[in-house]
């Protein structure tokens, strides 16, 4: 196929076309051997959650249309939705957990490389979570902190407390329809408990609990995983950076850290600065050591370290085929098992470091808390030895300026500066319609779809209409490899009044959020714009919207529901949520549910109609608040036409 079609990224195109002439495997070719994919699997309509199935029900009304059991499409299709929200809840929080395990073992001195760097944010988070600091340590603090967070993974009782940080009326709505968050370990089981054989099987009821689940992910372990790895690593700062494959380089050691938990990438960058090392590898005929990232790590190490980005999800094996990579260092989610067998045709080291994520016939070196710079020291070696076995390299040129790092806090600071920071101004460019609202671009790449396009085209089209955009993830890397994220390129693209604002304040009109878990920094920010007052009580009132057209992951559908749940309308493209085979799950999930919950999910692959439908979002919210008062109407006299006429 032609590389073209696969991805808009000039340098991915490039590899995929080098790739194809080697006879190379990607994604794109094993997408292309999978198909047709499986029908039923799209629709949502099969299950296999016990062993009198597994079952389908026939979407066209001719064949079966209940499980052996029963069970008709709505449970089904509910039951597999609910499935794929638990998922991607374990998912986020279990990097939540591990994080609070690093935090508690650093509080308590038996993890000794890492220290807790943004101390403004550890007393901000123990004032919220009631742990007193008066006389006591940093490091006594921290420690009560990390219990606090570790137990809210698991406790027997009660709710999540980052949940209180939501808006009064969103705290009261959860309530009264009884989906608080509790533990995000007991609302994963019970999601699990709920959807297999004979429990429960109707299908709102099983959705209400999809959105208790979402919500302790969002309200809950992501938070957590965010506020703690800010405290422990800094709270990113906006900064400039680079990405895309072209950041790799031909005379350096070039190390790429892929997956999610930094607790490992912030040690290999610490590791890639030692001078021993260094030395090391000028000896090896090397001038340096240079460490990239793929996917949320990348964005992790970028936002805070100006490690660059070799890119998204789809560039992990394209890096890997460029030859230059010495050491490929993976931990947990999105790695693709297909790397190994692309990392044998080159003289890449390929290596699992969680102990929950090895790749069979890969060589695993356990990360372990206490001894982590010693064993990213290990890695780097690796590396360094490795880079005289290289064969033939082809580094694509392309790479591209990016200005990253756009905290909840920094964005405030940008906005009201140190002395006043404030979310004031946004609040009130907003109102006076300057900037029409807020969205969020977030997501992952699928071959299933030319990569980057869906996010970077919504983005474009959204600025163009004085829509401020922020994005997480795969989308934030989609962005910046096409410039959405330098100001300098993006403002050309932003409309009038967007412009004007983000010239003012010196950021781009595309901001980068950060990682996946750092969705949790946009609900912080909604939460923010309701604080500061003059756009309604409740996130369900403030112009704003979420879209996520290109998908892979069961997280993606978690983060869905927590902004739905949380009041928010939230865009899908319409291959990534398997729900259409039920009517009626699909007319709660786009409408229904807006009337118990104040936002709903939506369809669309098409992203310049994805942002239609946001801006009309927008507007109408804009209506409801009163803030869209019409331009007085004005009468034109002579010079007017004359100025107005076009010659
Ligand atoms: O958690 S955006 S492909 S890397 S799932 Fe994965 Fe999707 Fe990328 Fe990060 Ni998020
Ligand atoms: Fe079939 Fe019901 Fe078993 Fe599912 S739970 S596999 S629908 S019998």
């Amino acid at each position: 196929m032609d590389p073209k079609k696969r991805s808009t990224d000039k340098a991915a195109q490039e590899m995929i076309g080098h790739m194809a002439e080697a006879g190379q495997q990607n994604a794109w070719d094993r997408l292309e051997a999978q198909s047709p994919q499986c029908g039923f699997g799209k629709l949502g309509v099969c299950c296999r959650f016990c062993s009198m199935g597994p079952c389908r029900i026939d979407p066209f009304g001719e064949g079966p249309q209940f499980g052996v059991c029963g069970a008709d499409v709505d449970t089904i299709v509910a039951r597999n939705f609910l499935r794929a929200v638990a998922a991607g809840t374990s998912a986020h929080s279990d990097h939540g957990r591990s994080v609070a395990e690093v935090f508690l073992a650093a509080a308590r001195g038996e993890a000794p490389d890492y220290q807790f760097k943004d101390t403004v944010k550890l007393y901000k988070v123990a004032e919220e979570l009631g742990v007193e600091t008066k006389d006591r340590s940093v490091n006594e603090i921290a420690e009560d902190i990390g219990k606090i967070a570790l137990a809210e993974f698991g406790k027997s009782q009660g709710h999540q407390l980052m949940a209180q940080r939501a808006p009064k009326p969103r705290q009261e709505i959860w309530q009264k329809l009884g989906i608080t968050p509790r533990a995000v370990d007991r609302e994963v089981v019970e999601a699990l408990h709920r959807s297999t054989m004979g429990v429960d099987q109707d299908y709102k009821n099983i959705i209400m609990h999809a959105s208790r689940t979402a919500l302790a992910d969002g309200w809950g372990g992501s938070m957590l995983a965010t506020e703690l790895q800010d405290i422990l690593f800094g709270t990113p700062y906006p900064g400039r950076g680079e990405v895309n494959l072209g950041v790799l380089k031909e005379d350096e050691v070039n190390i790429i850290v892929h997956g999610h938990e930094p607790i490992l990438s912030e040690m290999i960058v610490a590791a890639s600065q030692d001078k021993d090392l260094l030395a090391e590898a000028e000896k090896a005929g090397a001038k340096g050591i240079n460490v990239a990232g793929i996917c949320c790590t990348a964005n992790e190490l970028l936002m805070r370290h100006g490690v660059p980005i070799a890119g998204n999800f789809l560039n992990q094996e394209l890096a890997v085929a460029t030859g230059a990579v010495e050491l490929m260092a993976v931990d947990v989610q999105c790695v693709m098992q297909g790397l190994a067998e692309v990392a044998k045709c080159f003289h890449t080291k390929l290596i699992t470091t969680a102990d929950k994520g090895k790749i069979l016939g890969v060589k695993h070196v356990p990360m372990e808390e206490k001894t982590a710079l010693n064993t990213a020291k290990e890695l780097v070696k690796i590396a360094i030895e490795n880079y005289t076995s290289r064969g033939q390299v082809n580094i694509p040129d392309g790479k591209e300026r990016v200005v990253i790092g756009f905290s909840h806090e920094s964005i405030n600071y940008m906005l009201g500066g140190k002395y006043r920071a404030s979310y004031r101004p946004l609040n009130d460019n907003i109102i006076n319609g300057r900037i029409r609202g807020v969205a969020g671009i977030v997501g992952c790449t699928n071959p299933k779809v030319p990569q980057d396009f869906t996010h970077t085209t919504l983005a474009k089209e959204l600025i163009k209409q004085d829509v401020l955009v922020l994005t997480t993830g795969c989308a934030t890397i989609a962005c910046g490899k096409q410039g959405l994220t330098n100001p300098k390129e993006a403002l050309e693209l932003a409309g009038p009044g967007l412009r004007e604002v983000c010239e003012a304040v010196g950021i781009p009109p595309v901001l980068a959020c950060g990682s996946c878990v750092d969705n949790s920094r946009l609900l912080v920010a909604c939460t923010e714009i309701v604080r500061e007052g003059g756009l309604g009580e409740d996130i369900s009132e403030i112009p704003v919207a979420g879209a996520c057209l290109e998908s892979i992951s069961e997280k993606a559908i978690a983060i869905g529901q927590y902004f739905v749940s949380s009041g928010a309308l939230v865009i899908f493209g319409e291959q990534f949520l398997p729900v259409s085979g039920s009517k009626n799950v699909s007319d709660y999930l786009f409408g229904g549910i807006e009337k118990d919950l104040g936002g709903r999910w939506a369809v669309e692959s098409d992203p310049v109609k994805a942002a239609e439908m946001i801006l009309e979002h927008i507007e109408s919210k804009r209506d409801a608040l009163g803030i869209n008062v019409k331009a007085e109407r004005k009468l034109y006299d002579m010079a007017d036409r004359r100025a107005l006429s076009v010659e």
